[in-house]
């Protein structure tokens, strides 16, 4: 007997989490980038590795490409490859941060030749998603300024909507922008898209196919950031998700790896305002995997959020909602927290392998040959990573 009703477990069963192809290259801190046997070289094994996470959770249908980092010839092709090991070509996201143009800005830049040359990096992702058939452009911008005096901050509003808007004017009927905020880095006094305000003044003004990103790395300290998604829900403006977990900064560890409760009560709101498995939010990972292995790293990470997803469901909405209505803090409180100190992982288990999945996908992967076999096979050439 599951601890699950029918309509939880169909809630789980079409739970869908995009995982970002920068995930499966080499990462690291400023101080050092540590290399794994095995990491892709191009796109085309970066979804292959993607495709592993898929295989042992169905889970993880989809994979989020980056734009210049996964360019390739024929984006046909690549999609043709990614759909034939089960999974289907993402959001694509841009990328304004790497060139020696971009050192005071790219869509913000006082320069219109700057800003020309960022405009028509969008205009080109959105060329691709034609190709990919993906529906999202995800911009997060790196732009902002190190010292009190430097910039002039509204004049960077002002020209960050006039880059927006004709971005914006591209996009085909399907598709969408998703503005992603940050309160600092690689910025450190002011950031052009600091909070989800700043994102939410942006996107409104451009209209009913922008949206806001939440990043659940990108807030201070101690900031509620289920707040954050109930308001973003409410005003039909969450557009996406990007996972990771930090202790101290962004630190895109594995979700929930920090505080797990935090990632329950963030889910327990998108449940609550209606965004569970509502197309309309797109749940992304955006992790980087610096110490461990990756292809487990993902998996790890989408068992976590499929496993708080599912004592969130468990949350009694009835008696809460009584408790609440009657003033019983110590009852209401109670509710919320019988929900998320429930051990779901024995149900999860058994329920996967009803549908075919192993129980432990992690252990299942171990068991496998995958990593052993991409080690000894993908010898040579430049490992993917980020800025690769
Ligand atoms: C940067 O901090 C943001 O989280 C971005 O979403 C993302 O990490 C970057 O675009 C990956 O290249
Ligand atoms: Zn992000
Ligand atoms: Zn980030």
């Amino acid at each position: 007997m599951s601890i699950f009703s029918a309509d939880q477990l169909a809630q789980l069963e079409q739970q869908a989490i995009e995982l970002p192809s920068w995930a499966f290259g080499n990462s690291g801190t400023r101080f050092k980038v540590f290399a794994t046997a095995g990491t892709p070289r191009d796109p085309y094994e970066k979804i292959a590795d993607a495709a592993q996470v898929q295989k042992f959770t169905a889970l993880a249908p989809t994979v989020a490409l980056h734009i210049p980092w996964d360019k390739v010839d024929s984006y046909d092709d690549l999609r043709e490859h990614a759909e034939g090991l089960g999974v289907q070509l993402g959001t694509i996201n841009s990328n304004t941060f790497q060139d020696d143009d971009y050192k005071f800005g790219a869509l913000t830049h006082e320069d219109a030749g700057v800003r020309r040359k960022a405009i028509d990096h969008h205009l080109e992702c959105i060329d691709i998603m034609h190709a990919t058939g993906s529906r999202d452009l995800k911009i997060w911008l790196a732009e902002g300024s190190n010292y009190p005096g430097q910039a002039d901050l509204r004049g960077r509003q002002d020209r960050l909507h006039s880059s927006l808007a004709e971005i914006y004017a591209r996009l085909g009927d399907e598709q969408r922008l998703v503005l992603e905020y940050k309160f600092f880095e690689p910025a450190f006094y002011h950031t052009d898209v600091p909070d989800w305000g700043t994102s939410y003044a942006q996107v409104a003004a451009l209209g009913d196919k922008a949206m806001v990103c939440l990043d659940t790395g990108h807030h201070a300290p101690g900031t509620n950031i289920e707040f954050i998604v109930m308001q973003l829900l409410r005003l039909g403006k969450l557009g996406s998700f990007d996972f990771n977990s930090r202790f101290y900064a962004d630190d895109d560890l594995i979700v929930g790896a920090a505080d797990p409760f935090q990632l329950f009560r963030i889910i327990y709101e998108v449940i609550r305002g209606g965004g569970l498995n509502n197309p309309d939010v797109a749940f992304m990972l955006d992790q980087c995997h610096n110490v461990e292995d990756k292809v487990p790293g993902q998996i790890r990470s989408v068992l976590n959020v499929q496993e708080m997803t599912a004592r969130a469901l468990l949350v009694d909405a009835e008696a809460l909602a009584a408790a609440q209505r009657s003033g019983d803090v110590l009852e209401a409180n109670r509710v919320f927290m019988d929900a998320f100190y429930t051990d779901v992982r024995p149900a999860l288990a058994e329920w996967r392998e009803s549908r075919g999945l192993p129980a432990d996908p992690m252990k299942a992967f171990a068991e496998s040959s995958y990593l052993a076999q991409i080690a000894a096979d993908r010898v040579g050439g430049v490992q993917a990573g980020w800025g690769a």
